[in-house]
């Protein structure tokens, strides 16, 4: 196994979350790089596209937060051998990946701009993202994207869809997902409870 080191912000969400979570449910041996928001204006220009996530492995660097996820998820056995499966994962991923981008947008808006503006994606791009989300894990079988089993696609996705129902998800409706997605919603559970996922944010909240 290549000596790992990943480097993303102190906090247990977005974009690089979904390679740590890979990591800790796969027993990756990695050194979790926690960069503090006042260090990241120093950092930014060694950053190869100026934005985290980063890997080093065995001393080079590779960016892209779903290339990572691709190459974490074959170390960790969480991505199809099977290059249909593996399409259909990465689809899911990119997806996530654009709507992620389309909200973020959104996140140096304030007041009345930032509500509108939340507003019109929760009833326009961030509903039709949710509805063929739900379509692909339906394809699936109703409980996991691909395969009958966790992959990265499952852990892309319940890390958006826990950040859009966190009580800090302002303006979007708190119903949204369960309204429009609810296999989606019963998907964040499962993801949730696996045995080693839980056992990991129970030992952060420590
Ligand atoms: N397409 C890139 C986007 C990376 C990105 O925007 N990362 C954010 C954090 S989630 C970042 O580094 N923001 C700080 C900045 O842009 O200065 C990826 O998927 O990794």
């Amino acid at each position: 196994m290549p000596k790992l080191i990943l480097n993303y912000f102190d906090f247990d969400g977005s974009r690089g979350e979904v390679a740590r979570l890979a990591m800790h449910v796969a027993g990756v041996a990695f050194e979790d790089r926690r960069i503090p928001r006042k260090e990241w204006p120093t950092l930014r220009d060694t950053a190869p596209f100026q934005s985290l996530p980063t890997l080093e492995v065995d001393g080079q660097v590779i960016a892209q937060s779903n290339t990572i996820n691709r190459y974490v998820g074959k170390l960790a056995g969480l991505y199809p051998k099977d290059d249909w499966q593996a399409a259909l994962v990465d689809e899911v991923m990119d997806a996530v990946e654009d709507i992620t981008t389309r909200i973020g947008t959104t996140f140096t808006l304030e007041g009345d701009a930032k509500k509108k503006a939340r507003e019109a994606l929760a009833e326009g791009s961030l509903l039709r993202f949710l509805q063929q989300l739900e379509a692909r894990l339906k394809r699936g079988g109703g409980e996991w994207f691909v395969e009958n089993r966790l992959t990265v696609a499952d852990l892309k996705c319940y890390i958006w869809i826990r950040s859009l129902k966190s009580p800090k998800a302002e303006y979007f409706p708190a119903d949204l997902v369960d309204k429009n997605a609810p296999l989606l919603a019963r998907h964040l559970e499962r993801v949730d409870g696996q045995p080693k996922i839980a056992a990991y944010y129970a030992a952060r909240r420590k």
